[in-house]
């Protein structure tokens, strides 16, 4: 069986990280290890008063046992992380643990709608920018693009600003760079990749649903690894992870008003499977 592990936190109530990634890598049948990095009574997008239990210690701790048991991973997928001490002990845990035939997937969840998010700082763009160039696919938004790259955010872009984007962020040492929430015009919405080796681009669009859900960011990453660890060639992770997290936004298009803390990913599951099995 095809194993991967995640390292990301876990926010007990709000559909993301941990409670998104595991029940979406393991729906693709691959066994799903995992490293909480926090424990969060909700998300931090939209409520007010979590709590925030921080687990960083534990990481290398967790790393050590592993090594003493020989533990190895087809794929290591890094999520929201919460400091900058922790993404330092996660770049120690990619020394351990990443070889020349696995891969290191960082999503840099830290910002969306042009602002980091809840206790990010500079300085953790800065940490994050170094862990990016570790990865061998990078999967930020287009927020997220802008700080690492360090220019302008907009939401008013083409396809040659798109491609320039993808080109820098290669440049800072990830060769295979994948944007998600890409459009072009108001119909589509979807994701661009650039395999900086063989110098070619790739896109996937569907039709756009006007609408900001938590957590279709980490569907997005989870599906994404998920299908990079099947063997899927970019282009076609790609158009799963689009289209898996279209499903889920129109799945939940009846209830956003209801479930602005995350997208009804559970109803969509078979669709997912029928897209790994179809493959
Ligand atoms: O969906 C990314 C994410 C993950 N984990 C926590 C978050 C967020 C986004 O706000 O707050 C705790």
């Amino acid at each position: 069986m095809k194993k991967v592990v995640t390292i990301q936190d876990i926010s007990c109530f709000g559909k993301c990280s941990l409670t998104v990634a595991l029940p979406v890598i393991s729906a693709m049948g691959i066994e799903t290890a995992v490293i909480p990095t926090a424990v969060l009574s909700t998300h931090t997008g939209g409520f007010q008063g979590f709590t925030f239990r921080d687990l960083t210690s534990d990481i290398p701790a967790i790393a050590d046992h592993w090594k003493s048991l020989g533990l190895r991973f087809d794929g290591i997928y890094t999520g929201y992380l919460g400091s900058i001490e922790q993404v330092r002990i996660v770049s120690d845990f990619f020394g351990d643990f990443g070889r020349e035939d696995n891969f290191i997937v960082v999503d840099p969840a830290m910002a969306d709608g042009g602002r980091l998010y809840t206790g990010f700082s500079q300085d953790f763009v800065a940490e994050m920018r170094k862990l990016c160039s570790r990865a061998d696919y990078i999967i930020p938004n287009m927020t997220e693009a802008s700080f690492l790259l360090d220019i302008p955010y907009t939401e008013d872009y083409d396809q040659a600003y798109a491609e320039k984007v993808l080109r820098r962020l290669a440049d800072l040492g990830c060769p295979m760079p994948v944007l998600t929430g890409v459009h072009f015009d108001g119909e589509k919405q979807g994701a661009a990749a650039y395999d900086s080796r063989t110098g070619e681009f790739c896109y996937h669009f569907r039709k756009t649903v006007d609408r900001t859900l938590h957590g279709t960011g980490d569907i997005f990453s989870s599906v994404f690894t998920g299908a990079v660890t099947l063997g899927m060639p970019l282009s076609q992770a790609v158009r799963t992870a689009v289209d898996y997290t279209a499903d889920c936004i129109e799945a939940t298009a009846g209830s956003f008003d209801e479930v602005w803390y995350g997208s009804c990913f559970e109803l969509c599951l078979d669709k997912l499977i029928g897209y790994v099995k179809n493959r």
